[in-house]
């Protein structure tokens, strides 16, 4: 039997294109891609900021476990923590308009606010394999299912991306099969893009870094996504970016960061995520963090 709702190829929109054209495509394939998301500078700025911390990044390194450490491989720069290297990625790319339209139509209805979940450089080297086949969201195994989009995710590049060099390879529609379906390799399509371009997705869509094993171009991008308010964050981000480095950030970006509480007392729930039962961006403001 055919399989339905194969789509062949991603759609390219433009940053100037409506976020609602965005948000059509990212319900209809479970991703899309947006060309010239940042400006050049922007992508320039950011290269010569992290630069020197990817240089110094080893390619071996220690993780939480074996499992990850598989999944990322041995030749993958990884940076973590980045608004604290960059303070261009705090204030253009975590706050980047387009993410805040997105979120607020894909996780809007589920939270009071979204907050930044991971931001990581990942600089796939030449003989990366490609990663094993999966949905971002599954970090959050105990969610009953089915649910809402809880996760709004990206790889932006920062260079070039090409089928060659490991651009991320995705299962379009697959935000929208039967629990039992996986993945066959055929069904994965290459986002190949231009540096500053980015590839967003549904935390539910099904997708992979690709292998780096036919070039030899360091493939360097984000990996950057959002999840609701009140679900706890893959990277701890308030200990990775602290009040120190955070206070010299914009106000929004701190917000996202997570020294923003998550206020749903207007929707009949309460505050999660205070420090003396107050907002934490006011005591950051204050100067009381
Ligand atoms: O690097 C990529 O292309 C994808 C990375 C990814 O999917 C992940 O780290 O979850
Ligand atoms: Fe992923």
């Amino acid at each position: 039997m055919g399989r339905p709702n194969i789509e062949a190829e991603m759609t390219h929109l433009s940053r100037t294109d409506s976020s609602d054209a965005i948000v059509e495509a990212l319900n209809r394939d479970g991703a899309v891609i947006v060309d010239e998301f940042l400006h050049s500078d922007v992508v320039d700025a950011i290269n010569v900021e992290l630069d020197p911390v990817i240089a110094a990044a080893p390619t071996s390194r220690t993780f939480i476990n074996d499992t990850i450490a598989d999944f990322f491989g041995d030749r993958t720069s990884h940076v973590t923590g980045i608004a604290s290297y960059s303070p261009t990625f705090a204030s253009e790319v975590v706050c980047h308009p387009i993410y805040e339209d997105v979120c607020g139509a894909i996780l809007g209805p589920s939270c009071a606010s979204w907050q930044l979940n991971v931001g990581h450089l990942l600089q796939r080297g030449p003989g990366a394999e490609q990663q094993f086949i999966h949905r971002d969201q599954d970090v959050w195994t105990y969610l009953p299912k089915p649910h809402p989009e809880v996760e709004v995710a990206s790889i932006v590049a920062l260079r070039d991306f090409s089928a060659d060099n490991g651009a991320t390879r995705i299962a379009l529609g697959s935000h929208r099969w039967d629990p039992d379906r996986y993945p066959t390799d055929d069904e994965l399509v290459a986002a190949e893009m231009a540096a500053g371009s980015a590839v967003l997705y549904l935390g539910s869509t099904f997708h992979a870094g690709g292998a780096n094993v036919t070039s030899d171009e360091f493939r360097r991008g984000f990996h950057l996504s959002f999840v609701l308010g009140w679900l706890r964050t893959e990277e701890n981000n308030v200990l990775a970016t602290p009040p120190e480095v955070a206070s010299t950030l914009p106000r929004r970006a701190q917000e996202l960061l997570g020294y923003g509480a998550h206020d749903a007392i207007a929707t009949g729930g309460g505050y999660l995520g205070t420090v003396d039962v107050r907002d934490p961006v006011e005591l950051l403001a204050n100067g009381e963090l």
